[in-house]
């Protein structure tokens, strides 16, 4: 297991298009805990496989919602492989997004409420569920980091050039 190096904007790789998996193998699987170690170290609720320089169609959700009884976050990995959008519902909802390739920055993102989602599992088999909430949010979020697109490309021009000011900033101070 291996805690990889994740990119940030601008970094042109994080625009690239990622492509369709061919066959879930052994060679995936690796890939896909050494994202979920990534993911966890970071921390953060989901990751995309182009956030560590990986152009293919994986990305991994935990949303680590604390359980009923006790309050403690229970892990609940999930690996979508190859995922498909249907049915997007027309109300739409809210949520404060963040990323961890554009880091410590925060915005409110309008989408879908609900989804239907399709796809593989670590073993190749084929899932299909209605989502919503959170893990609908987070889905479609990181399904737009195989598009090459990020959370700030929702926003007005205005919004997005005031968050790219601030991670320059905060860079330069740390440089
Ligand atoms: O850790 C993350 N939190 C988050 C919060 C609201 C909506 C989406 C996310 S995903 C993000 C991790 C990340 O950058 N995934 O690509
Ligand atoms: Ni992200």
């Amino acid at each position: 297991m291996a805690i990889l190096p994740i990119l940030e904007t601008p970094d042109p790789r994080l625009r690239v298009i990622s492509t369709p998996v061919e066959t879930v193998d052994d060679e995936l699987r690796t890939l896909i805990d050494d994202m979920f170690e990534t993911m966890y170290d970071a921390p953060g609720i989901g990751l995309a496989a182009i956030q560590v320089g990986v152009p293919k169609r994986v990305l991994v959700i935990d949303l680590q919602e604390p359980e009923e009884e006790d309050g403690k976050p229970v892990r609940k990995p999930m690996v979508f492989i190859n995922p498909e959008i249907l049915d997007p519902s027309e109300e739409e909802s809210v949520y404060t997004e963040g990323c961890l390739s554009v880091p410590d920055q925060y915005a409110d993102v309008l989408r879908p409420e609900k989804i239907t989602a399709r796809w593989l599992d670590r073993d190749g088999k084929q899932h299909e569920e209605r989502l919503d909430g959170l893990l609908a949010t987070c889905l479609q979020h990181e399904m737009d980091h195989l598009e090459g697109v990020l959370f700030i490309d929702h926003l007005s021009k205005l919004k997005k050039d005031m968050i790219l000011k601030k991670l320059a900033k905060a860079r330069k101070r740390v440089a």
